[in-house]
């Protein structure tokens, strides 16, 4: 059969027409795993191609048998026009991913097929029974303890494109995590357990990987013991990598030295918010604000530089959290930063506690990517909230403060962990203005400066 891999982009950023400019933001494309790990999970008698809209332009009118499209709440929409199109023309279509596994029902009415959890266990027999004509409408596949059935990903999709990706080189060592945060899909998707690949596996993988690459993982310390035997394995190796973990990662000398030996330069950490309450509400006191200035600290100091992910909108936060957040931001020395606006996807124990309350303002799923405001938060309006995040984000993307981040960041973690951040912060301030949202910060601007309509439009579904 022909089978045809779909990554859908959001409207801002896809490739609209064949040959169109690609934007330049490789530095927030990683190489897409799921599809790649699809493909090769595809007997050789079918034939396979693989679109990423980011970088390239989706032929509607394409010819296909079978359409697999993998998508998070964001893309949701985009998705369901995808699908629709090539349905029409007789193709059976399969949606995998966040998205329709948390979302099954919803998936459904857009899709023949959802697969939900993972294509290891439901990839094989959905092809089996579309060409049997016998295939059924869900499909549901979670790990055992071990991923042992993860094959290597075809990345071979990418010669050509390559060059629009920060790597095309992503490596897991295992998925999911054992917390229980409630804004948290991975915990969700995965029911708060972590699975770890064989580490000899993992080995062989790194091993036939270029110097550069990036540990997909959530959280690469969840097991610290396999991350480090890992690591130990990893020194002669002589790799650069960057990855995702918990700000634990301080707190064990003998782990931050073997990460650093082992070719760590960067690590994003979900440090969420500055207010101990919020950290407690969402479930994640184990992250311990008060101690975050230190372990910081400490982890720059071994070489590796941190980029934040950080939440406003919390339930605790007022109009004081992008200026308070900035103020901890530049004083830690952070490298960069992915800010979210507090976004309920739908599937978290959160958007269940939103929705019950009558808090969520927007069920367009496309807004659901971070960056827009779709819930009234408890103590400033929705405009402030969205209003305060942009310029939260414009404030620590100026040109000079990038400047003098990276170049400190070159005297205290070296030139590879400085060019990452200089070049990640280059991305992010070329897309700040490419969309055009600065920001008022609503501490302290007047009131009427900030637009707001009558009364917050409270939706419903
Ligand atoms: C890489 C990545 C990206 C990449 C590209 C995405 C991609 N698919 O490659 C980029 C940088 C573009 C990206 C962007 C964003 N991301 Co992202 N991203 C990730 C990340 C870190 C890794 C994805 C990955 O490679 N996983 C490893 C592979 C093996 O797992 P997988 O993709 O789930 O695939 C398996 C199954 O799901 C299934 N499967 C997947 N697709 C398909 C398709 C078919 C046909 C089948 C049968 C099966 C199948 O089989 C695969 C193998 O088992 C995940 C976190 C995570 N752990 O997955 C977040 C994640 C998917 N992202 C998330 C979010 C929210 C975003 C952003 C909104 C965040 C932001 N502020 O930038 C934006 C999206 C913008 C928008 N318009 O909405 C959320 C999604 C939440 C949700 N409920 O939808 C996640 C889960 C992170 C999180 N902690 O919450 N992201």
């Amino acid at each position: 059969m022909k089978i045809l891999l779909i990554l859908p982009a959001d409207d801002d950023w896809r490739i609209k027409a064949p040959n169109a400019p690609v934007p330049k933001r490789a530095m927030l494309r990683f190489s897409v795993l799921g599809l790649t790990i699809v493909a090769a999970l595809t007997p050789g008698d079918h034939e396979v191609s693989l679109i990423d809209e980011n970088v390239e332009f989706l032929d509607l009118e394409q010819p296909a048998d079978v359409v697999g499209i993998s998508f998070m709440t964001g893309l949701a929409p985009r998705a369901y026009e995808i699908a629709e199109r090539f349905n029409q023309r007789g193709a059976v279509t399969v949606a995998g991913g966040f998205h329709p596994t948390l979302n099954p029902e919803e998936a459904s009415e857009h899709f023949d097929i959802v697969a939900s959890g993972q294509a290891e266990g439901t990839w094989r027999q959905i092809l089996r029974d579309i060409q049997a004509g016998t295939f059924k409408h869900f499909y549901h596949s979670l790990p055992d303890k071990e991923l042992s059935q993860t094959p290597v990903p075809r990345r071979e999709f990418f010669k050509q494109s390559g060059k629009h990706y920060i790597t095309t080189h992503a490596i897991e060592t295992g998925r999911g995590c054992r917390h229980r945060c409630k804004f948290c899909s991975i915990t969700a998707f995965y029911k708060h357990c972590h699975h770890k690949r064989p580490l000899d596996e993992v080995i062989k993988e790194v091993r036939d990987t270029p110097k550069h690459f990036m540990f997909i993982d959530d959280n690469i310390i969840a097991d610290p013991e396999y991350a480090k035997r890992l690591f130990r394995e990893m020194i002669s190796l002589k790799k650069r990598w960057i990855s995702q973990c918990s700000i634990m990662l301080a707190d064990d000398e003998e782990l931050l030295s073997l990460a650093y030996r082992a070719g760590c330069r960067g690590v994003f950490i979900g440090i969420e918010s500055i207010s101990e309450k919020n950290l407690e509400a969402m479930e994640k006191g184990f992250n311990d604000s008060r101690s975050y200035y230190d372990r910081i600290r400490r982890i720059r100091n071994h070489g590796i530089a941190v980029q934040a992910g950080m939440i406003v909108g919390l339930d605790n936060d007022d109009t004081t959290v992008f200026e308070n957040s900035l103020k901890f931001l530049q004083q830690t020395g952070i490298g960069a930063l992915q800010l979210a606006i507090l976004t309920p996807q739908p599937g978290t124990p959160l958007h269940e506690e939103f929705k019950k309350n009558g808090r969520i303002i927007s069920y367009e799923w496309r807004k659901y990517d971070y960056r827009h405001c779709v819930i009234s938060p408890k103590k400033m309006t929705p405009q402030q909230l969205q209003s305060g995040a942009d310029w939260l984000y414009a404030q620590f993307y100026r040109i000079d403060r990038i400047l003098a981040r990276s170049l400190k960041i070159a005297l205290n973690e070296g030139l590879l962990a400085a060019w990452l951040s200089l070049r990640l912060g280059i991305t992010y301030r070329y897309s700040i203005i490419k969309e055009g949202r600065h920001g008022i910060n609503p501490a302290r601007a007047r009131k009427h400066l900030i637009s707001q309509p009558a009364a917050p439009v409270i939706a419903t579904q």
